[in-house]
């Protein structure tokens, strides 16, 4: 066997997110089975069986959204109309509205059904240089349509150039056939649901909605318990309406991140720190419900805290399906700075699905998951509103165009 590298990607510039940008000007980076094998000043470039000019181009790691709800069936434009037209949230709730509605439809959808509505949505994401997705369930909450989730959200990773990640929200919202008796909801998500999911290979992770609204920190802990039994890593909903000190509980149990955070006080940046448990801000739910408290992103950022952005693409609150967007809203909203927001979508955001040995920076050994990009520098990503300036993809080495159709 020659050590020829298989393609060697040339007249480029490196942001490889080790150590900030860790910009290397007018480089090469060579791939070998999939990998990247070499990388650095274009002078120094191996052989290599195939090369491509990139033009002058930037190469970054692909990019990782890494909390979304992308696979789910329905709409609520209606209700987000109705309540600008001046309908109340009861009215809405009244006439069956809200996540509930995104559960009725996601129930009647079977798994092709579910792959028409969300394969546009996840190419849309695509297009902008993502190569690795996480999917989470939670509008099924039963185990047939739980299933049916997670199974097409594996299909999506067998029908578009795209890593995914799968994670069990079932612990999302209490379904009506359990209302006034969620512990019992929450004992066969336990119990029977999550066990027969793992089994199935269907489950990377679990999660819940820690809040008033959604699961109690007690009902949160079984949920971590039963993940911990079958080897799962975990991570939350924490701290997005109310402290409920969620972030602690998901820190205790090592997890991978603990997600929105508006309402995170010093002790659970404390705790978080010490655990090593990624921070994962979600702009677009902020924005999209208008909220005022930001999360605390200097506390988080004295504390050492990694910090990722991701897209939390949702029917209700985040009907979002742009990662640069979810960038420049961490900036422009939080003060992130741009290479913070770089880091998040990249580094961070691989460290939040526990899959930073594989991806997330451009580093000999790597997955060669990249994105190149027509831009003057890397703070260009997080600058533009609705610019796509994504020149190519690479998913584990070979090239494709940015623009997908499904
Ligand atoms: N937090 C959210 O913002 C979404 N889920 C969650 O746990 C809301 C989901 C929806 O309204 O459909
Ligand atoms: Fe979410």
């Amino acid at each position: 066997m020659s050590d020829t590298a298989d393609l060697l990607f040339t007249n480029l510039h490196l942001a490889t997110m080790v150590n900030g940008y860790g910009e290397i000007r007018d480089a090469a980076l060579a791939v070998k089975d999939g990998r990247i094998a070499w990388l650095g000043p274009r002078a120094d470039a191996p052989p290599a069986m195939a090369q491509h000019d990139c033009g002058g181009a930037w190469m970054t790691p692909g990019l990782v959204d890494c909390h979304t709800h992308i696979v789910h069936a329905g709409n609520r434009s209606n209700e987000w109309e109705a309540r600008l037209n001046g309908a109340s949230y009861e009215d809405i709730a009244r006439q069956g509205g809200g996540i509930m509605s995104t559960v009725r439809a996601t129930r009647e959808a079977d798994v092709d059904t579910l792959l028409a509505q969300s394969l546009p949505r996840v190419a849309r994401l695509l297009s902008e240089g993502v190569t690795t997705l996480e999917i989470k369930s939670g509008y099924g909450l039963d185990l047939a349509s739980e299933a049916r989730m997670l199974r097409a959200a594996r299909q999506v990773g067998q029908r578009l150039p795209v890593r995914v990640a799968t994670t069990f929200l079932g612990a999302h919202a209490l379904p009506p056939e359990f209302a006034g008796r969620a512990d019992d909801y929450v004992d066969a998500l336990c119990e029977d649901m999550l066990p027969r999911l793992a089994q199935e290979g269907l489950v990377d992770a679990v999660d819940a909605f820690c809040e008033r609204i959604g699961f109690s920190n007690a009902q949160t802990e079984r949920m971590f318990l039963a993940a911990r039994r079958l080897g799962l890593p975990v991570k939350l909903h924490a701290e997005q309406l109310s402290d409920q000190q969620g972030a602690q509980l998901v820190a205790r149990f090592g997890g991978l991140s603990a997600d929105h955070l508006e309402h995170l006080s010093q002790a659970s940046i404390d705790a978080m720190a010490r655990a090593g448990t990624v921070a994962v801000l979600l702009p677009g739910a902020y924005y999209f419900l208008r909220e005022t408290v930001q999360p605390p992103i200097a506390a988080l950022r004295e504390a050492k805290v990694a910090m990722a952005v991701a897209t939390d693409c949702n029917p209700g609150t985040s009907p979002m399906t742009s990662l640069l967007l979810a960038m420049n809203m961490a900036c422009t909203l939080w003060r992130l700075t741009p290479q913070e927001a770089l880091l998040g979508a990249t580094a961070h955001a691989a460290r939040a699905l526990g899959l930073q040995e594989e991806i997330g920076t451009l580093e000999v050994g790597k997955c060669a998951d990249l994105a190149l990009w027509d831009i003057a520098r890397p703070a260009d990503l997080a600058y533009a509103i609705g610019f796509n300036p994504c020149r190519s993809v690479v998913n584990g080495g070979i090239v494709r165009a940015a623009h997908l159709s499904v």
